[in-house]
């Protein structure tokens, strides 16, 4: 650092860099976060500071850079805080300095893709046991939306294992782990060997799963067939071809329903727009399965036809044969998705009770996900660091 100096009058300080570039702090943040021990709790990296005691007003008395490149602010009631140079500049308030600390804590960037995507594949017992390998899993997990595993065991009990290489999985009324089967009195039209229309799972829960993973431990000879579609991708060209549908998906509350007993008894009732977007418009999760969209519809009369005419209009779009990706899972295949992008499907199959086709399914959310891949982000580069 050359200098850090108070701005009084728009209490910010500023500090140059050896590059001559500058940065600005306010007062304010800076007081907010101090890392002295009063004021931070170390072993939990967390704020003790209290928002009552905190003057959102207050100045400065001196502000200098230290001799080991700190700087150091002396506040009015002679409390002390120190700030590391590169602590700073990671949280410099600049335009570009936001933009890449975000993507360093959220991995924002996306690839869309359509039917010609070669899918990202690695090998199962990699990603268990490497560190590297499952951070290139993870990141790809994020980025494309889906990541193709081969080489696991064709037995139960690989999908808690991977979720385990995570932290732990998602338990729904379908129990830790499901088992994707022609099943008698069927609980869900899942466990039929009917086709699967392509859909998000669980829509009829409000936080649906964000991420899936389906593991073939038997297929069936015929049919059975999967499809994916990147269904941020399809949601974008639906805003340019048709902006009046894209609209009423995102607006529009749609009521979905499921009713039953698996791990214990259940009466789902949720309402979502088929398409969300973020506060910036950018499409960020779909919600969509045919077969528990409910059959109560809360909207007036005259809504009702729109509706059905952009919902027809985004499917129709997802159907394309351009948009669609399609493949056969074989024993010891894991499909592992993202269950608020993808939209994935089945075709039907004949169902032979000499060789039940037997998918092991299993749930994680993005938080849980995303946390492992920012610890294996920081091991790895640190294990590349002192290499
Ligand atoms: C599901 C599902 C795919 C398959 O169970 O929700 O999408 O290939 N299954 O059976
Ligand atoms: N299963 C596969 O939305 C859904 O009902 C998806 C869930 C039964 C756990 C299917
Ligand atoms: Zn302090
Ligand atoms: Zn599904």
């Amino acid at each position: 650092m050359r200098h850090a100096r108070a701005l009084d009058e728009e209490r910010l300080v500023e500090v140059e860099w050896e590059d001559g570039v500058q940065s600005l702090y306010p007062f304010t943040w800076l007081r907010d976060n101090c890392q002295c021990s009063l004021c931070t709790l170390k072993s939990a990296q967390a704020r003790k500071l209290l928002m009552s005691d905190l003057d959102i007003h207050t100045g400065i008395d001196v502000v200098e850079v230290t001799n080991d490149n700190k700087v150091s602010i002396v506040w009015p009631d002679q409390h002390t805080s120190m700030f590391e140079a590169e602590w700073l500049k990671k949280r410099s308030f600049s335009q570009e300095a936001r933009q890449t600390m975000q993507e360093e804590l959220f991995f924002n960037e996306r690839y869309y893709w359509d039917s010609k995507l070669h899918i990202p594949t690695a090998n199962y017992q990699d990603v268990l046991n490497d560190d590297k390998a499952a951070l290139a899993w993870l990141v790809a997990l994020k980025r494309v939306g889906m990541v193709y595993l081969k080489g696991a065991p064709a037995q139960l009990g690989q999908v808690a294992r991977l979720a385990e290489r995570i932290g732990y999985l998602r338990l729904t009324f379908y129990g830790h782990t499901w088992q994707v089967q022609d099943k008698y009195m069927a609980n869900n039209v899942a466990y039929t060997p009917g086709r699967l229309s392509l859909h998000t799972d669980y829509p009829a829960l409000h936080f649906a799963p964000g991420v899936q993973f389906l593991h073939c431990i038997n297929q069936a000879e015929k049919g059975g067939e999967s499809e994916v579609v990147d269904g941020f991708h399809t949601a974008e060209q639906l805003h340019r071809e048709d902006p009046e549908a894209f609209h009423t998906l995102t607006s529009l509350l749609v009521d979905f329903t499921d009713t039953g007993t698996d791990y214990c008894d259940f009466m789902l009732q949720s309402k979502k727009s088929i398409i969300d977007v973020n506060a910036q418009g950018q499409v960020v999760r779909i919600n969509y399965n045919n077969a528990t969209r409910d059959s109560v519809l809360d909207l007036p009369l005259h809504q009702v036809q729109p509706f059905y005419r952009a919902l027809k209009a985004y499917v129709n779009i997802m159907n394309r044969r351009e948009n669609v990706v399609t493949y056969k899972m074989e024993p010891g295949d894991i499909m592992t998705f993202d269950n608020w992008r993808l939209l994935h499907g089945r075709r039907s199959y004949v169902s032979r009770p000499d060789r039940l086709r037997h998918l092991e399914g299993a749930y994680l959310d993005w938080d849980e996900v995303m946390s492992r891949l920012r610890i294996l982000r920081k091991s790895v580069d640190e294990a590349d660091a002192t290499r």
